[in-house]
């Protein structure tokens, strides 16, 4: 099935011309059928020669309508113009127009109606002149006559041509059901009980479709007059379960809910440029503070805020599912139209989570990088500015391509992750720096000094020098002894004296009396130790670094196996070390202790 919608001045023959080619009546309403005139969007549609369906929006024309126009248009990708034989272009074609331009609707067929009452010519050459200088393009075009039915079957062909070059939809797209009638609340879920298109059940409906859903308990509104666009919605309305046009029906965790965009502007092709809105560089639009924002068959108030260039912030009264890439429209209600071109501008949405705009400069800094990005930015793009996103939410935001996570659902612009570990290493080594005596920093204290937003990203971050162990951060292999090693000078002198004891005699560990008197307590000596500059042979017992190795040279020389006092003797220390000493060269692989209580080395690795 594919879509189109009707576009043209009131009064100029869209209904009627919809009206013969379907043999249904696009005007539902008694009020419209009385006045003669198309109020609210009508809907119809026919079976093509190549068993293809083609619903038909029809729109209304006439100028106080025109947000209703806007509701049906949105997401259709072709369009049947109209205008009229004896009429010609008139302000409101112009005006439909600018709207399909500023969409981007790319096909289109022009239809030159009541062609039995004048010469078709003049209208259709100067109609395809406005329409070739849009989004449009050239269209083929087809003099018609609903009265008489002259030109219907040319035109039924051309329809036919028209929705065969119409883009296949992409199964894979989130579903995003604008509501154009009475149906539907807003974010809570719903159950679907069946779906209908064009008055026929379906089990599945793809890309752009007319579908009439069956919601499981929700109340379906009062039957509101057909120029009643759109109840009470938005913030307001999260509780009231009355449904309205404006709202959709959203596949979940595949929209951002957003009153926050930003945007890049754009004018119709057609319309010259004119100049800039203050801080603009030439280029940019004029606009006022406040317009009307149209998006799918949603519409709210927006506040623009220029930010340079053809960049703008929009803050919406309400929030709306949007994606970016989605295309909407900015309309000035109050504007007048002067010179016939209508106060319309189309308007690419190219973030719908935008950081904030902190300090001086921001603004500026903003538009020059979104000013880079086409109009459908990609993850490169959105990684790049956010830094780090959760997958859900770059989904969300509409980006199918998923970058590899750097941990859990976290994704990182590569550059920014560097900085992060930069950054982390920085903090962890100020840290050491300032408390040298403390084990390191605590993963949640780095966490908040770089700024993440997650603990498993501090996780993540470390890698060589920094060691994560028990929760803490560290820089295990700083060089120990000299300059760097942390330690505050009086304990790094303290160290020192001990270290030469060590020199003198490497198997003397020093006793809690001597400690004291250099004043070394726990925390020091565990300092000492992780700087590498000791080691704790047992709870009481510290020794230097390679006290390890010496003992093993020196037990070497005696016979094998040998015993405790043997050992003591030829290491030159007293039963208090060289117990937990031998202990800890048996845990160390280096000793070997027999039953009888002796011990005798290992075979060195290797020999
Ligand atoms: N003679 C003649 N009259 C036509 C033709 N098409 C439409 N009309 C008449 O033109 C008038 C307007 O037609 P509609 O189809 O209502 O026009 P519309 O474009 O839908 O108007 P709005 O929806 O109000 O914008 C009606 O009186 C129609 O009967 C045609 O091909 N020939
Ligand atoms: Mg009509």
């Amino acid at each position: 099935m594919q879509v189109i919608a009707t576009a043209g001045h009131v009064d100029h023959g869209k209904s009627a011309l919809v009206r013969a080619l379907t043999g249904m009546e696009p005007d539902r309403w008694a009020e419209e059928r009385r006045r003669g005139m198309t109020i609210d969007l009508g809907y119809a549609w026919l079976t093509l020669p190549s068993g293809e369906r083609l619903a038909f929006v029809d729109v209304p024309g006439h100028e106080r309508f025109v947000p209703n126009m806007l509701a049906g248009v949105g997401p259709v990708p072709g369009v049947l113009f109209v205008v009229a034989a004896d009429e010609g272009w008139m302000p409101q074609s112009a005006e439909h127009l600018a709207v399909l331009d500023a969409l981007r609707i790319r096909h289109g067929l022009l239809a030159v109606t009541r062609s039995d009452l004048a010469d078709p010519g003049p209208a259709r050459a100067a109609a395809a002149e406005q329409i070739a200088a849009t989004s449009l393009g050239k269209v083929e075009s087809v003099a018609v006559s609903a009265v008489t039915g002259e030109g219907l079957a040319d035109l039924l062909a051309g329809l036919a041509r028209m929705a065969s070059a119409l883009p296949d939809p992409e199964p894979g797209a989130a579903v995003r059901l604008w509501i154009d009638l009475r149906l539907a609340p807003s974010m809570r879920p719903v159950r679907v009980r069946g779906l209908q298109s064009l008055g026929t059940p379906v089990a599945q409906a793809h890309g752009v479709a007319r579908l009439a859903v069956n919601l499981r308990g929700i109340a379906l509104g009062s039957t509101s007059r057909a120029s009643t666009s759109r109840s009470s919605g938005g913030r307001g309305g999260q509780g009231q379960q009355s449904p309205g046009r404006g709202m959709a029906l959203v596949e979940a965790g595949r929209w951002t809910l957003t009153d926050l965009i930003d945007v890049r502007l754009s004018r119709p092709a057609r319309q010259p440029a004119t100049t800039a809105g203050p801080g603009g560089r030439g280029e940019g639009p004029r606009l006022p503070r406040e317009l009307t924002l149209h998006a799918g068959s949603a519409r709210t108030v927006a506040w623009v805020r220029l930010l340079g260039g053809e960049i703008a912030r929009l803050t919406l009264r309400e929030p709306l599912p949007l994606h970016v890439g989605d295309r909407v429209l900015l309309r000035d209600p109050g504007a007048a139209r002067t010179d016939g071109h209508p106060a319309i501008a189309g308007a690419a949405v190219l973030d719908v989570a935008p950081p904030p705009l902190a300090g001086h400069g921001a603004a500026a800094a903003a538009a020059a990088e979104l000013g880079t990005w086409p109009d459908q930015p990609t993850a490169a793009h959105l990684l790049r500015r956010h830094g780090l996103l959760r997958a859900g939410a770059l989904r969300a935001m509409g980006v199918t391509e998923q970058p590899a996570a750097v941990t859990g659902e976290w994704l990182a612009d590569p550059p920014r992750w560097r900085e992060l570990a930069e950054r982390l290493a920085d903090a962890v080594g100020a840290h050491a720096a300032s408390h040298p005596l403390a084990p390191g920093l605590p993963a949640e204290a780095a966490r908040a000094a770089v700024g993440l937003p997650d603990r498993r990203l501090v996780e993540a971050l470390v890698r060589p020098p920094l060691m994560l162990a028990d929760g803490v951060i560290t820089i295990p292999d700083r060089p120990g002894g000299g300059p760097g090693s942390g330690l505050p000078a009086p304990v790094a002198a303290a160290i020192r004296v001990l270290r030469a004891d060590l020199t003198a005699a490497p198997f003397l560990a020093p006793d809690a009396a001597r400690l004291r008197e250099l004043g070394l307590g726990a925390k020091a000596i565990a300092a000492a130790q992780r700087a590498g500059l000791l080691v704790r042979v047992s709870d009481q017992i510290v020794l230097a670094p390679d006290a390890a190795a010496l003992a093993a040279g020196v037990l070497a020389r005696l016979p094998q196996p040998f015993t405790t006092a043997q050992a003591r003797e030829a290491l030159g220390t007293t039963r208090r070390v060289a117990i937990p000493l031998l202990e800890y060269l048996d845990a160390a692989g280096t000793t070997e202790r027999l039953p009888d209580d002796r011990r005798r080395l290992r075979a060195a690795p290797g020999k």
